[in-house]
């Protein structure tokens, strides 16, 4: 009872006291219609990469199931149990609205980064896809970048075929362990983007996995100590600052809208849109 030896070792609390971040839970009913009155000049292009098996398509499908307020058929993700990325082409993926009728926006999803013997999109590929180099369709080549005399390859791109928000998708339970080789592409990535002055984002996936605290609660994931290092490990690793990281859980299994999923995809939905509209707007 009460040994001395089990007073010195200390461990802080999982829980801080407060929320580092404000979060109004119900906030999915004025976020909504925020994005559906958005409107743009032009299809603004988000594009997300990552390592393989980061939940790059399964963020595109659960931003489509918050839009909706519903369940949609899954495209592209991958299981964990095959291990290998299905995304090996890159498609544009378009956002339905509930009425009818599309956002001014869409995604464009393509194959994950990879240590080099393991093969992985090539990092010049994905400096194409930001200048707007590769069309829609194309299958990536781990072993060698797009040629260009390809047909897929566009010669002289115009404003929209270019990137207007770079996304790095990360998951939360493994960016301690990962490896470093996907590190240096992803910052190479990252400092080629900002040469172009394209607005950049994390969005830190699979925090259930990565928290036990967030596992129980969603909804205590701004107060959650192992979340909040993550962030700034992120942010340190990354180069991004602590506002442009958003942490989200995917809707990997659940088929029922969830208040607190709905949120937290939302919020990071807000931010990069509105982002990529100001990209558009500055540049024009
Ligand atoms: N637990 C959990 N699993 C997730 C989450 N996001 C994605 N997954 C799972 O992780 C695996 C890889 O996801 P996928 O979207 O294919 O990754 P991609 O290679 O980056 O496109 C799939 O089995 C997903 O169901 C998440 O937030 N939580
Ligand atoms: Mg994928």
């Amino acid at each position: 009872m009460g040994s001395s030896s089990s007073k010195s070792s200390y461990y802080p609390p999982a829980e801080l006291d407060r929320s580092w971040r404000k979060v109004t839970w119900r906030e999915r009913n004025q976020i909504l219609p925020e994005l559906e009155s958005l409107t743009s000049s032009e299809v603004l292009k988000i594009l997300l990469y990552g390592p393989t098996g980061a939940g790059k398509s399964s963020f595109v499908n659960s931003v489509q199931k918050a839009l909706l307020g519903r369940n949609v058929i899954s495209a592209q993700e991958q299981t964990i149990r095959s291990g290998k990325s299905f995304t090996a082409t890159i498609k544009t993926h378009k956002m339905k609205k509930r009425g009818g009728g599309r956002f001014p926006f869409v995604f464009q999803d393509i194959m994950g980064l990879q240590p080099d013997n393991l093969g992985g999109i090539e990092t010049t590929d994905v400096i194409n896809i930001l200048e707007g180099h590769i069309s829609d369709g194309y299958t990536f080549n781990p072993l060698c970048s797009i040629t260009k005399d390809h047909p897929k390859y566009n010669q002289q791109p115009n404003p929209d075929d270019k990137v207007h928000c770079l996304v790095c998708i990360l998951p939360a339970d493994c960016i301690s362990r990962m490896n470093n080789e996907v590190f240096d592409k992803m910052r190479f990535i990252r400092k080629t983007a900002a040469k172009l002055n394209i607005p950049q984002v994390i969005v830190l996936t699979k925090v259930d996995q990565a928290c036990e605290v967030v596992n129980k609660d969603l909804k205590k994931i701004y107060q959650s100590r192992k979340m909040s290092d993550k962030i700034q490990e992120c942010s340190d690793k990354l180069g991004i600052s602590l506002n442009n990281i958003y942490p989200v859980q995917n809707y990997y299994a659940e088929i029922t809208p969830d208040e607190a999923t709905d949120v937290l995809i939302l919020m990071a939905l807000r931010d990069i849109v509105n982002f990529a509209k100001d990209f558009v707007e500055d540049r024009d």
